[in-house]
């Protein structure tokens, strides 16, 4: 198969392309090295160093010679966008070149317009060149759980819902909820792609993903294959903040009250669930919808977790709780449904207790790089600005 990655260079763009190419796939892989400069202008780096994306593509060309490409640019240029899907014309893209963080999305009216310009622009440019170039192809989007939010108070289903509504019965989008800029930026997404769909019979499958930890992948075995690890405000997610915090003993940043609940997802099953939608796609016509997570937490939960786990080592880990910067219910009713990528064959690889003790090991190993940054764990990032 050939597959266009785009964000090759991300927490989960790297680990995609190493898989794809052991199990004998072409990736062509493009990105625009944003997230790096983003989360520089948060003060802060991956904690788990990585090579620049030029020493990473020369060391998979020596393995995999023509079978790993990459070219450095932008989905918001069309001219360039269309060159790339008409020139390779892929199998399958993976589209994972968006700005990802929800607390930078909330930052100010320039944050927000960059992060809706950029997600929003970038995929309808996408759509066009599919559509003018390679209209079979499958489409794999990132989208996010937090597109569904989590103030409905009613069971949550995979994308669809069958409703009756003053005699009548039909089978209607989920109503989408979202929390930040960021996570309705990806609604946004999910409506254009679902039209693309319908009015031009593109297939894609739209990926509502939970929230991804961890630092390993089946692949990821030496240090010069490392993914990627963020642990400041607005790049760091929940699980691997804490990690990171525990490890150099800054107290566990629980918002509010800690009652807020997700579905999470270690990294191995994220790159596992993502190629398995490759391999069996959505039908032409299809927007394809599906839940992807493993199990789900409250974060004082976790944070109890990470610290049980931190202590068995001697790392002294508190927990405390701190105002909280965001907009959201601190404690509420959660319950998503998520079989679709079951049926099709996912299997857990990862246990989250076992997954969180390799973590902190990995990153004890990189805790002056933490420490360095340390001030970037909390920026006072708060949603109602
Ligand atoms: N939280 C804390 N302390 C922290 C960081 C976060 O209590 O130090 C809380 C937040 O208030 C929130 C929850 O943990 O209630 C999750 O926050 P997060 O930063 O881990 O995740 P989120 O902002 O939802 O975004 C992340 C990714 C995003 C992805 C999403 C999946 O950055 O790209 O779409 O997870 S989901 O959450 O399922 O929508």
């Amino acid at each position: 198969m050939k597959i266009l990655i785009l964000g090759i260079d991300g927490y989960i763009g790297w680990p995609l392309t190493l898989k794809q190419l052991s199990i004998g796939n072409e990736v062509f892989g493009i990105d625009n090295l944003s997230r790096r400069k983003n989360v520089s202008e948060m003060n802060s780096w991956s904690a788990i160093p990585i090579l620049s994306i030029k020493d990473r593509i020369e060391n998979l060309k020596k393995i995999y010679g023509d079978k790993i490409n990459f070219q450095e640019g932008d989905l918001l240029d069309k001219n360039f966008t269309n060159n790339i899907v008409k020139s390779f014309q892929p199998d399958s893209i993976v589209h994972l070149a968006e700005q990802p963080s929800a607390p930078y999305s909330m930052i100010d009216q320039e944050h927000c317009l960059y992060t809706q310009q950029n997600n929003l622009i970038g995929n309808l440019n996408l759509l066009y060149a599919i559509k003018n170039y390679a209209p079979n192809t499958h489409l794999v989007k990132l989208g996010t759980m937090g597109e569904y939010g989590y103030d409905a108070g009613l069971e949550i289903s995979e994308g669809f819902m069958d409703i009756e509504f003053r005699g009548k019965k039909a089978t209607i989008p989920y109503p989408r909820q979202a929390g930040s800029w960021y996570h309705w930026s990806k609604v946004h997404d999910s409506n254009n792609i679902m039209f693309a769909c319908k009015l031009w019979g593109l297939r894609s499958t739209d990926i509502m993903q939970g929230i991804v930890y961890g630092t390993r992948t089946t692949e990821i075995t030496e240090e010069k294959n490392h993914t990627r690890y963020d642990f400041d405000e607005a790049f760091g997610t929940a699980i691997n903040r804490f990690c990171a915090q525990a490890v150099i003993n800054h107290p566990l940043t629980i918002y509010g009250k800690g009652g807020q609940t997700r579905g999470f997802l270690a990294l191995n099953d994220s790159i596992q669930c993502i190629s398995l939608l490759l391999e069996k796609p959505a039908e032409m016509h299809e927007y394809r919808v599906v839940n992807q997570f493993d199990q789900q937490y409250n974060v004082a939960e976790l944070a109890e977790k990470i610290a049980n786990i931190g202590n068995k080592k001697d790392l002294e880990v508190k927990i405390s709780h701190f105002e909280n910067p965001r907009v959201e219910k601190e404690q509420h009713y959660y319950k998503a449904d998520h079989t679709k990528l079951k049926e099709l064959g996912f299997v857990p690889t990862r246990n989250i207790d076992d997954e969180l003790e390799i973590m902190i090991d990995d990153l004890l190993n990189y805790k002056e790089r933490i420490s360095e940054k340390k001030q970037s764990i909390i920026k006072d990032l708060k949603w109602k600005n």
